[in-house]
């Protein structure tokens, strides 16, 4: 496939979770992309919440990822990967494992989960930890609490699985979303002690050529 594609562009911030899950999925798929690194400010030039970025994403976050072989721009993860399957994994290798109506059901409905809860409530745990300007307590134990919910029925999903993905069978791009988010448990102050599946799961995900390939060149290490 990578022969006669152009690289698709990656719009990104190294430390932010999102971009990388996208990253993951292009290199599971072995589409080519470069990394286009933004920073979280309203520069003109540079910034997320600057013109030239807003031209891409009105929205202002990363990811977004423009394709020069279809013209196509996307922004918001769940998008872009949406994306990237249709058009560049005809084979099915990161898609529901199954065809029938129950199989399509599970694979939104814990890509859903992550978009919609897990993520959010994670990035909500970040802000108030580390970045609010005003302390609010209420606020981190509220999202901290939510956090730890999520990862209650996330440890839950596993157990059912077997534990090494959150679908049953093999990794799908579902997992790409989950990982980078729970990688972050550290920084998000939340301990795995009750979540030995989870552990055990973030291990083998960081030891899959994708991920890692991915953390890289998210990180401008390659
Ligand atoms: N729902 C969006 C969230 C995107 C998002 O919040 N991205 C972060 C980086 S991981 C960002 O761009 N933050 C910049 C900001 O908050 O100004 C998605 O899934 O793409």
């Amino acid at each position: 496939m990578a022969a006669h594609l152009k690289p698709l562009t990656l719009h990104a911030h190294e430390t932010g979770p999102n971009p990388v899950k996208v990253a993951m999925a292009l290199e599971a798929l072995h589409v080519p992309f470069k990394v286009k690194q933004w920073e979280f400010s309203d520069d003109p030039e540079k910034g997320l919440k600057g013109a030239k970025f807003l031209k891409i994403n009105e929205n202002g976050r990363v990811p977004a990822i423009e394709d020069p072989n279809t013209g196509v721009v996307a922004w918001e993860s769940g998008a872009c990967m949406n994306y990237i399957r249709r058009v560049y994994d005809k084979g099915n290798t990161i898609g529901p494992s199954g065809d029938s109506a129950q199989d399509l059901v599970d694979f939104e409905k814990w890509e859903y989960f992550l978009l919609s809860t897990l993520g959010p409530m994670m990035g909500q745990t970040n802000w108030f930890r580390h970045f609010s300007p005003q302390k609010n307590e209420d606020a981190l134990q509220r999202y901290t609490a939510q956090s730890y919910r999520c990862f209650d029925v996330l440890e839950g999903q596993l157990k059912k699985t077997g534990g090494e993905s959150v679908l049953p069978s093999r990794v799908t791009a579902v997992d790409y979303h989950f990982e980078a988010w729970v990688r972050m448990y550290e920084f998000a102050g939340i301990s795995l002690e009750k979540y030995p599946l989870i552990w055990k799961w973030l291990q083998l995900m960081g030891t899959r050529e994708e991920v890692r390939e991915a953390y890289l060149k998210v990180q401008g290490k390659k």
